[in-house]
């Protein structure tokens, strides 16, 4: 019945990034973006239950960003744009310490703004790989040159012991359930760069407005 379900294919979830993008890459509908992440989500529970930390994370700012879109105020919350608008005139933010507003939509979508990175930094690693590339390397480059920077010793311990569990190359492309090795390289070097658009527009949103250090 649910065909979306079994047929789970990651050029689906990477076209996600693409529909949520507006206005000429000018703004990101936040549905589509969350949209993008389940799927991101699922994918990653197919890798094993060693990255259910992982995804246990994402699922929980997913969920605090559906519930602002379900709530009364949930128009405020259909574009990036309109929501930093939103929660900044509202004083809606907590800019330096946690406290009143702890799970802002700003810095609760910032978390998953700096894993859209570490997601971007992979794919591509492992796009322009050779077939002996090692996954587990790939990926904790991918993590030292982004995530990492943000998350403290034990979390970093604690992925770097993770990443060990990744399949190789080819079994992870094979669960990407896209075809060949080949096709695979392609459908990323067509997807990512919609991925890029997302990231970029996002980055530079929060750089205007001052938000990229958010508690
Ligand atoms: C495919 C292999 C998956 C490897 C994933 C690489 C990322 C490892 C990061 C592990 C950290 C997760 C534990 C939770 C960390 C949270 O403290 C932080 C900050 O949130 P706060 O504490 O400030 O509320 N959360 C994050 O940094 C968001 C992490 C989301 C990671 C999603 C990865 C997406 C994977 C997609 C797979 C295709």
């Amino acid at each position: 019945m649910d065909s979306a379900e079994d047929k789970f294919c990651l050029r689906e979830v990477l076209v996600s990034f693409k529909s949520c993008l507006l206005n000429d890459d000018k703004d990101v509908l936040v549905e589509h973006y969350l949209t993008g992440w389940k799927g991101l989500v699922r994918f990653m529970n197919t890798l094993g239950t060693v990255f259910s930390f992982v995804s246990k994370d994402a699922v929980t700012k997913i969920q605090i960003m559906e519930n602002y879109l379900k709530g009364d105020n949930g128009e405020r919350y259909r574009t990036l744009r309109s929501m930093v608008e939103y929660e900044l005139s509202g004083n809606l933010v907590d800019l330096t310490k946690r406290s009143s507003h702890p799970d802002s939509g700003c810095r609760t979508l910032l978390r998953l703004h700096r894993a859209l990175r570490w997601l971007q930094l992979f794919l591509e690693k492992l796009r322009t790989s050779s077939e002996d590339s090692k996954t587990s390397t790939l990926c904790s480059e991918a993590y030292n040159d982004s995530l990492a920077n943000y998350h403290p010793w034990l979390i970093r311990k604690t992925a770097s012991v993770a990443f060990f569990a990744l399949p190789t190359r080819n079994t992870f492309f094979e669960v990407m359930n896209v075809g060949s090795p080949d096709v695979v390289v392609e459908m990323l070097g067509e997807a990512l760069p919609y991925v890029s658009k997302v990231y970029d527009f996002t980055q530079e949103l929060y750089v205007q407005r001052n938000l990229l250090d958010l508690p």
